[in-house]
């Protein structure tokens, strides 16, 4: 998820268009830029939350190529916020760019069957059609066994396998061509001569897998986790002949054809059904397990036959795709953030396993706060070994009644996390004991603090060696300054021989430094010199959040980032003075000046100032300046009611709990798409609190101040313009 600050390398820029941006000189291509920026920011608006494009495929490419143009020729021109800095899961850079035709969507989930059950009301009522139990005989559902593997797109030009990538992060993924051609099961000519782009999921079956960890096991090498993960893995090798060698295979779901060959791309199918009857007629693989013509009785029948079975299979499925099957339904549904409608993902319940909860540990926490972490015997749960789970806090520790010695039932969410779910009372034997917070903090020995009703016990030492290894993680992770390479055990290795004491050393390490670390060859720590140089210039807001200053996430970071480049504007500035001038100014300003920034209240203004206010912080900042760092100006306020646009613009909105088909990035992106502000928590400025499963106290506090709470329903409805 790199926020670089380059121009969007991979879309091709013919050089005669970087020439003609040349020729406009460095003001008249600001002009251009500052014409072009909103009309391809309310494009992307536009195809991605309303699914109404204005501009054909064709006219936004132009614009978007003219844009990198214009950036390529004049790199200081690129903003963060550019609508070519895409974010998301960008492409690892090893293999060449592809730029999906259209997006590839992402899939709301349901956890059960009353939230599937809820799915076909909301499709009714789009539909004008009457709620459940009333027969809908016009409305019909596809049910496909969900695949766990990973989702790609193919092409075929008269009946030519020419292209093939993975999604990528929707928009963008990889060019895999030379790899997905060793596929046995995807042909290398369809049966008629079409010219179509495809979608489907590449799996690993179960027993490649077990024969593959079974020959890396023999020959020393670390075995797979998953299915999922090998099969990616396997994909992702860079020599086809790896590829080759593990048989992948895969099933395709998605037509979109494009008979015409131009840009215009429209299915030619009227239903989902026609659409998978259309992939096996052309030669594609197709999953013979589905169901079609259902209502969702009928669905839900399918889950239930399904819930075992699939077991027996010889992949991995952890669900059912839903799909609404008729096109024309599909179109008047329409889409949500970037998933559609008329299309529900529905999880079967996690494998449960039962294993014994050894130990109970305290984990020290960047800020100090001390996590109590599971330790259990380890156990195969949902396709890999667990040994470890957060327990959050001492109150889950209580409220799950977990003794050190229970037996306890384990299991994934979303078939990914691990958690303790519950202890066995009855397998107790008397041996087992209660958890207690220890008295000192068990890196440093620092006696603890207990927080007002010791909710949260912290050491209180800002140079616990283990609150420094995170505060530094955090500084080099992906939300501060992004230091591709510097994971957690470099950074281990770095801190235990004293080579990082500063942040700003992180700067300063040699490339002689970097290879003397444990298995670290020259090219690994050149490698690893060269994305320390590259994490040298970030966006202000990003060095902001990379402080880890004590309240204050992403957004209040975005917000600080605005109210700071107008109070000392940046424009005729070196970028190298500017930071400096910054990191001076910032210990003056008091509480109330904080509180001027839109957005930030009282509480955090305090905690801003009395975080900027002390020595360390001081010694901090004049060792980033003196390290080269540079913050980049944000080109434009993002705040509400200064310009932002989108149904929720000048909104704040607060999201607590689990929501089934976003995860918490992906709500706040789709938040700040939307022209609001995600906060993270709720004050008199919040316009709308959105609570998910397991919600907490933030729902109290909405009660409290008579903030509007919505679910996950009306916050859909909200993203798309419409009354929550
Ligand atoms: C499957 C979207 C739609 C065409 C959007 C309705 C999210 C992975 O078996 N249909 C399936 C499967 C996945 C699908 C659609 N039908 N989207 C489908 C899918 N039978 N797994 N997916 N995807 C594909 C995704 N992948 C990675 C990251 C985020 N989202």
């Amino acid at each position: 998820m790199t926020e670089s600050i380059e121009p969007a390398v991979g879309l091709p820029v013919a050089s005669e268009a970087v020439e003609a941006a040349r020729a406009l000189g460095e003001d008249g291509a600001r002009h251009r830029r500052d014409e072009l920026v909103p009309i391809v920011r309310r494009a992307n608006e536009l195809y991605y939350v309303a699914d109404a494009p204005e501009l054909s495929d064709a006219e936004y490419d132009k614009l978007m190529r003219e844009l990198v143009a214009i950036e390529t020729a004049f790199p200081a021109l690129v903003t963060p916020d550019s609508p070519t800095q895409r974010v998301g899961a960008a492409p690892s850079g090893t293999f060449g760019e592809v730029v999906h035709g259209r997006p590839m969507l992402s899939l709301g989930n349901v956890f059960d069957e009353d939230e599937l059950r809820a799915f076909d009301q909301r499709v009714r009522r789009g539909l004008g059609l009457p709620p459940a139990p009333a027969p809908a005989p016009d409305l019909r559902y596809v049910a496909e066994l969900k695949i766990d593997g990973l989702a790609i797109s193919l092409r075929y030009e008269r009946g030519r396998f020419v292209q093939g990538a993975t999604r990528g992060d929707g928009t963008t993924g990889e060019d895999v061509t030379a790899n997905l051609r060793t596929i046995s099961v995807l042909p290398d000519r369809l049966r008629e001569p079409a010219t179509v782009e495809v979608r489907g999921e590449i799996f690993m079956p179960k027993a490649e897998f077990a024969r593959i960890n079974a020959e890396r096991e023999e020959a020393g090498l670390q075995t797979y986790a998953n299915p999922r993960n090998s099969g990616a893995g396997s994909l992702r090798q860079l020599d086809p002949r790896v590829t080759a060698a593990r048989r992948l295979s895969s099933w395709c779901y998605q037509l979109v054809e494009d008979a015409a060959g131009g840009s215009e791309a429209r299915p030619v199918v009227a239903s989902q059904s026609e659409a998978l009857a259309r992939l096996a007629t052309l030669g594609l693989p197709v999953n013979p397990d589905r169901a079609e013509g259902l209502d969702i009785d009928g669905v839900c029948r399918f889950l239930e036959e399904w819930r075992e079975k699939r077991h027996e299979l010889p992949y991995e499925t952890d669900g059912v795709v839903v799909k609404v099957d008729r096109v024309d339904q599909q179109e008047r549904l329409g889409m949500v953030a970037r998933a559609p409608r008329w299309a529900i993902a529905y999880k079967f319940p996690p494998e449960q396993v039962e294993t014994v909860l050894e130990d109970i540990v305290p984990y020290v926490g960047r800020t100090g706060t001390l996590t109590p972490v599971a330790h259990m015997r380890p156990a195969k749960v949902a396709g890999s070994t667990v040994a470890r789970a957060t327990l959050h806090s001492l109150d889950e520790v209580r409220r799950k009644d977990l003794r050190i010695g229970d037996w306890v039932v384990l299991q994934k969410a979303g078939d990914v996390i691990p958690e303790v779910v519950r202890s066995l009372p009855e397998r107790r034997t008397g041996g087992e004991r209660e958890f207690e917070m220890p008295a000192t903090c068990p890196v440093c020995g620092t006696p603890v603090v207990r927080d007002e009703g010791a909710v949260r016990v912290y050491c209180p030492n800002p140079a616990c060696p283990a609150r420094l290894a995170q505060e530094f993680a955090h500084f080099a992770g992906r939300g501060g300054m992004d230091i591709e390479g510097a994971g957690w055990a470099v950074l281990e290795q770095l801190l235990a021989r004293g080579l990082v004491k500063t942040r700003g050393d992180f700067y300063r390490l040699s490339v002689d430094d970097l290879a003397s670390l444990d298995r670290f060859a020259l090219k690994s720590a050149e490698n690893l010199k060269r994305s320390i140089e590259r994490s040298h210039r970030r966006p202000l807001a990003r060095v902001l959040n990379s402080l880890g200053i004590p309240q204050v996430g992403e957004q209040t970071a975005i917000d600080l980032a605005g109210w700071i480049a107008e109070r000392w504007p940046a424009e005729g500035m070196d970028p190298g003075e500017w930071t400096a001038l910054v990191a001076r100014s910032l210990p003056t300003v008091t509480p109330e000046e904080f509180q001027e920034v839109p957005g930030i209240g009282a509480v955090v203004a305090g905690s801003i100032a009395r975080y900027f206010g002390t020595p360390e912080t001081a010694a901090v900042l004049a060792d980033l300046v003196d390290a080269g760092v540079v913050a980049e100006p944000p080109a434009r306020r993002v705040a509400p009611g200064s310009g932002a646009t989108g149904p929720l613009a000048g909104k704040t909105v607060v999201v607590t709990g689990t929501l089934a088909g976003y995860d918490r990035p992906a709500a706040e992106e789709a938040i700040r798409a939307a022209g609001g502000r995600a906060a993270g928590s709720v004050s008199r400025s919040t316009s709308y609190v959105v609570a998910g499963e397991n919600a907490g106290s933030k729902l109290a506090k909405a009660a409290e101040l008579g903030v509007p709470v919505l679910d996950e329903e009306a916050f859909r409805r909200l993203l798309a313009g419409e009354a929550p």
